[in-house]
């Protein structure tokens, strides 16, 4: 259960923390969309002697990517083909996709959308008439799953109020897997393989939050779902600014981290996503392309993705670049391309959209329009409406200027980083894409390391998931991870680290600090240590010039790479001495060490790719272009947790659904 909040500052750490020690048969490790989806299933398919326990770093009503809530969902299936939807990852992510995955999830996804309905989201409705009843109003027409029609913004996308979309679906999973079975403010830092079978997991280890505790959850399987990585790279915002970005700043690559310590195959990891955003607010621009049907303008006035211009730059990167849909990052690419051409910056047209909208509403209608308009802020970006608020601006006086943010590591949004993964075993499915336990079965969604699944922006090679996928996914995956646990009904996890190895390990950074505090009068100086902030500038610093960060309009080069490399290198060995005073500084410690190793899986990716697959996203100059006869294939890798080494390598791309 969740712990409250301290009433002032920070909770001292101390040198001996208390210890406690849990077996269960299926562990989840995080609370946002898959985890929750996992947590809503589980108990459906254990066994009444089986048990389970889902651990969050955060309190589940407002944990993860959809903390704030959203406007949209933004994969719903409903009239459309499975088959068309596979295309549309396909050709927004270059056309390297694992298919199987897709298409999986594409059957399963509307489910998951049909139970927040039910559990009480507020979905947008089509009148008889046409026109958009939006809260309560939609009910009127029924629920999608008796075929009311969503209100669409783009082919997938259905509109929602959603400001409590989190709480929504995380009461649905707390209800389902007990409240004695949940475990929030605890932070899961490493995962530990068994001690008689290296190939497998065997628990998981972590410290609350809220108390000096450290925990080991032994487990016959485990799920990670802690989502993508936020804050590897310097963020456009500064100052107290700062802690503003797009998707969740506590999100720190730990999904990755845990998996790829303890040998877990990553594929794609040179992908990434750099979404354009309302500049500085960080405000998502999808209901204003689509809903509201605003334009992109050049620092010109002109409608730049028209232009003659433009077309030429996108037959570069045909078939993607002149398909009918232009992928993402060849969107951002075109805004790349408009600013070093000295023609930006990129302005959203708020003021002749809504003026255009206007055309066919009455008085009343159109401020209903405009209050939507805001209220796509409030829902799931409110610092947006706060800048909007600061710098007077009103959509329909004053148009707002867009940017491409930052980067950031995901498997579930418009990128496809992640794990290797398991398919399901469908004949349709290619033997190269299961994974076979030792009993030979093959488990859906399953990593490399048995018994370790991940789901949401774990999976790697199958974007466009978004909540609800991910939560679809968490439900698919769950539902193995119980299959799993019955058929090593007989296996019974050891952890070879004693007690004390553990709370060595987990509490290391406040060993460090407490030997050494004394020496110094000012307490983040110290010869002898250094403090997780300070790491944090020096990752960024290094991203920012050398790994194709905004500095240097992502790109990068041959040298960057080797260079920066070096520098990460460093980093993990200074990181040996980072630093915690309390909880909070202990929590930073591990999850700039978990940002580290990620940044480095993403570089080490990218340095392998001699192409540049995602102009728009990252560009390596001295490799520009894309090389299909050379790289139209998967890039994965695996860390050694024995030999302590990086194994890097191709695999085969294989086409499922025909164009
Ligand atoms: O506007 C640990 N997303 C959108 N999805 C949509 O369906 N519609 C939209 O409108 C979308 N947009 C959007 C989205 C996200 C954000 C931030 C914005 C706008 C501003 C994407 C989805 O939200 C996203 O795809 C899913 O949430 C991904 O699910 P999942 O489960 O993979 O990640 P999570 O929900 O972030 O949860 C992570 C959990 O892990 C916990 N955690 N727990 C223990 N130990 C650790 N070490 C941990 N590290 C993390 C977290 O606390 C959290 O519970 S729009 O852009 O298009």
């Amino acid at each position: 259960m969740a712990l409250p909040n301290k009433p002032k500052g920070e909770l001292k750490a101390v040198k001996d923390p208390a210890f406690e020690e849990r077996e269960v048969d299926v562990l989840i490790i995080g609370g946002g969309m898959a985890a929750c989806g996992a947590a809503f299933e589980v108990k459906k398919w254990l066994a009444p002697n089986q048990t389970c326990l889902i651990v969050d770093k955060a309190a589940m009503e407002r944990s993860g990517a959809v903390a704030q809530g959203l406007s949209a969902i933004n994969t719903y299936i409903g009239e459309n083909s499975t088959e068309d939807y596979v295309k549309m990852v396909r050709n927004d992510l270059m056309g390297i996709v694992r298919e199987d995955l897709i298409f999986d999830l594409g059957c399963h996804v509307d489910d998951s959308v049909n139970l927040f309905e039910e559990w009480g989201l507020p979905i947008w409705k089509k009148s008889a008439e046409g026109k958009t009843l939006d809260g309560k109003k939609g009910l009127a027409m029924g629920t999608l799953k008796k075929g009311a029609k969503p209100i669409r913004t783009g082919k997938w996308q259905i509109m929602i109020n959603g400001e409590s979309y989190k709480r929504i679906v995380a009461e649905a999973a707390k209800k389902a897997i007990g409240d004695t079975n949940i475990l929030e403010r605890v932070f899961i830092v490493e995962l530990a393989l068994d001690k008689n079978r290296p190939d497998h997991i065997a628990g998981a280890m972590g410290f609350s939050v809220r108390e000096n505790k450290v925990f080991l959850i032994k487990c016959k399987t485990a799920l990670i779902a802690c989502g993508g990585a936020v804050n590897i790279y310097q963020p456009r915002s500064v100052g107290e600014g700062k802690g503003r970005a797009w998707y969740p700043v506590w999100n720190s690559g730990s999904t990755y981290y845990l998996g790829m310590r303890v040998g877990a195959e990553l594929s794609m990891m040179e992908n990434r996503f750099t979404p354009a955003r309302f500049k500085d607010g960080y405000g998502p621009v999808g209901a204003w392309y689509l809903l509201f049907k605003a334009k992109g303008l050049n620092g010109l006035g002109e409608n730049y993705v028209a232009s003659e211009a433009a077309k030429k730059e996108l037959q570069r990167f045909a078939p993607y670049g002149t398909a009918a849909v232009t992928p993402t990052c060849l969107r951002n690419h075109l805004m790349l391309f408009e600013m070093k051409e000295g023609r930006g910056p990129i302005i959203m047209d708020t003021v002749s959209a809504l003026a255009e909208l206007g055309k066919t509403m009455d008085k009343k209608e159109l401020k209903h329009l405009e209050s939507e308009a805001w209220e796509d802020f409030l829902d799931m970006t409110c610092g947006q409406a706060n800048l909007w608020c600061a710098t007077n601006t009103e959509p329909e006086k004053k148009n707002s200027e867009i940017m491409p943010t930052e980067p950031y590591l995901l498997g579930s949004h418009s990128g496809c980083c992640g794990f290797w993964v398991s398919g399901p075993d469908y004949d349709w499915v290619p033997a190269e894409f299961k994974i076979k336990a030792d009993n030979g079965k093959v488990y859906n969604r399953m990593t490399t390391v048995k018994g370790l699944f991940t789901a949401g922006d774990g999976v790697g090679c199958s974007g466009h998931k978004f909540s609800s996928g991910s939560h679809a996914e968490g439900r698919i995956a769950v539902k193995q991870m119980a299959r799993y646990a019955k058929d090593h009904a007989d296996f019974k996890p050891e952890v070879a680290m004693s007690k004390q190895d553990i709370i060595n390990f987990v509490y290391k950074p406040v060993h460090t600090y407490l030997a050494n505090c004394a020496y110094t009068t000012a307490d983040d100086i110290n010869p002898n240590y250094l403090k997780p902030n300070g790491m944090m500038y020096r990752l960024m610093k290094a991203t920012h010039e050398y790994g194709a960060g905004t500095a240097t309009y992502y790109e990068t080069t041959s040298k960057n790479l080797e260079i920066v490399m070096e520098l990460l290198q460093w980093m993990r060995e200074d990181c040996e001495k980072l630093a915690a005073g309390d909880l909070h500084e202990l929590m930073r410690s591990w999850e700039i060490l978990h940002r580290i190793w990620t940044v480095e899986s993403h570089l080490r990716h990218i340095q392998f790719r001699k192409e540049t697959r995602y102009p728009g996203f990252y560009y390596q100059s001295d490799y520009p272009g894309q090389d299909d006869k050379n790289w139209f294939c998967f890039v994965n890798s695996k860390f050694d947790p024995k030999a302590k080494k990086w194994d890097i390598f191709k695999r085969d791309y294989i086409k499922i659904i025909p164009d």
